[in-house]
């Protein structure tokens, strides 16, 4: 019989790539989403017609209780949560309501209805913050710079306790930032992408940025879930960094963005001080060394073709809409 997967989070960049993994590999996929005026289907748009949706939100715990129950999953991916850092400066509360104690709503969800349920928690490496230690691997303090940053460390933590108090199968995979031609254009990767395609195609003036100098370990959403699908496989659950090990600057992503393209950015680039962080988590860079000897995983896209592959996916669509317009 197939396996059947609950996806929280499913219309996300990540849940887009988890769902379309997943279904590759034979599961009956469900996932969970919130009410909306408007739905926000278009990530995964391409195969709605093979994916049940159920109405819940991380807020509500009967809600989230009623859908496991209904949908009794051999395996929960718990992708949902507020993900982009300088809301939760704006919005701290709601911030920890979703991506921390969201997590505990999820768990307990999980311990109630069948303990036996895999569960996957997204945490970040945004965890890591302030850190002086590079790279950062499982074993690295945290030191969180940001309202989201202490509610992942939270949703982390609880995911190692409800292992620990409940022998509950849950994993915590602390993914480095992870890109595709589906993220929100919000983040430096796509607002970069982006504003390159627009600027080379006649539609756009100056890309306003914040720090140039903060750095990253950017790799493929496409690879990174496919090290989520691998934790919930193994004998015993545990906890593992997902990363590429190779770091690259803002300044180094804007220039590979508009060089693919043909284009100075540095007559096209301005510093918005309104863009930068109240505090900033300088540089990051993980160590996926356990995860390459445990899970046999292995990034596959290099920095340079993520770049290339963001700018081509905008330039493609920035046309279609000039096209139409
Ligand atoms: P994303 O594109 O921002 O997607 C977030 C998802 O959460 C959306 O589907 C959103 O639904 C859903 N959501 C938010 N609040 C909810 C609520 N109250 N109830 C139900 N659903 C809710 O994020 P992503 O990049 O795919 O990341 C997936 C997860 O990995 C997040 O937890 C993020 O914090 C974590 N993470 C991401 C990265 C990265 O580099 N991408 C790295 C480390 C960890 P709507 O469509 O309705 O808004
Ligand atoms: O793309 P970002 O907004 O991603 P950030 O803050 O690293 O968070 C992402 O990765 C985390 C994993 O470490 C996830 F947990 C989280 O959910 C999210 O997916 O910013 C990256 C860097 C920052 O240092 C920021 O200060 O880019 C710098 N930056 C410079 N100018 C900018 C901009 N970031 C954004 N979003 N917009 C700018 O104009």
């Amino acid at each position: 019989m197939a396996k059947r997967a609950l996806i929280t989070g499913i219309t996300g960049q990540d849940g887009a790539y988890l769902a379309e993994f997943l279904l590759g590999r034979g599961y009956e996929v469900h996932g969970m989403v919130r009410r909306a005026s408007t739905e926000s289907f278009e990530r995964i748009a391409g195969f709605r017609d093979r994916l049940t949706l159920h109405q819940a939100d991380l807020l509500d715990q009967l809600s989230i209780i009623t859908l496991l129950k209904e949908v009794e999953p051999d395996e929960i991916y718990n992708l949902a949560a507020q993900s982009f850092v300088p809301t939760s400066w704006l919005q701290p509360l709601l911030t920890s309501e979703f991506t921390a104690l969201g997590v505990t709503r999820m768990l307990e969800a999980v311990r109630l209805v069948n303990p036996a349920i895999r569960f996957y928690q997204a945490s970040s490496s945004e965890m890591f913050g302030a850190v002086d230690q590079e790279p950062q691997n499982e074993t690295t303090p945290f030191y969180p710079r940001s309202p989201y940053g202490v509610a992942k460390v939270y949703g982390h933590w609880i995911t190692v306790n409800y292992r620990e108090s409940y022998g509950i199968f849950a994993c915590s995979g602390i993914l480095f930032n992870h890109e595709s031609p589906l993220r929100g254009k919000e983040f430096v990767t796509r607002k970069v992408s982006d504003a390159a395609a627009r600027i080379k195609l006649g539609v756009q003036n100056k890309l306003r940025l914040g720090n140039l100098d903060a750095a990253r370990d950017w790799g493929f959403a496409g690879d990174y879930v496919k090290a989520m699908w691998l934790m919930l496989q193994q004998d015993r659950p545990s906890d593992y960094v997902i990363a590429t090990g190779r770091k690259h600057t803002v300044r180094e992503l804007v220039e590979a963005a508009f060089g693919y393209v043909g284009l100075d950015w540095q007559k096209y680039v301005e510093i918005d001080p309104a863009l930068i962080r109240p505090a900033e988590v300088n540089k990051l860079r993980g160590d996926a060394a356990r995860a390459r000897r445990e899970l046999g995983w292995e990034p596959v896209v290099s920095f340079d073709e993520l770049v290339r592959m963001m700018v081509e996916a905008d330039l493609a669509r920035v046309k279609r809409e000039v096209e139409q317009a």
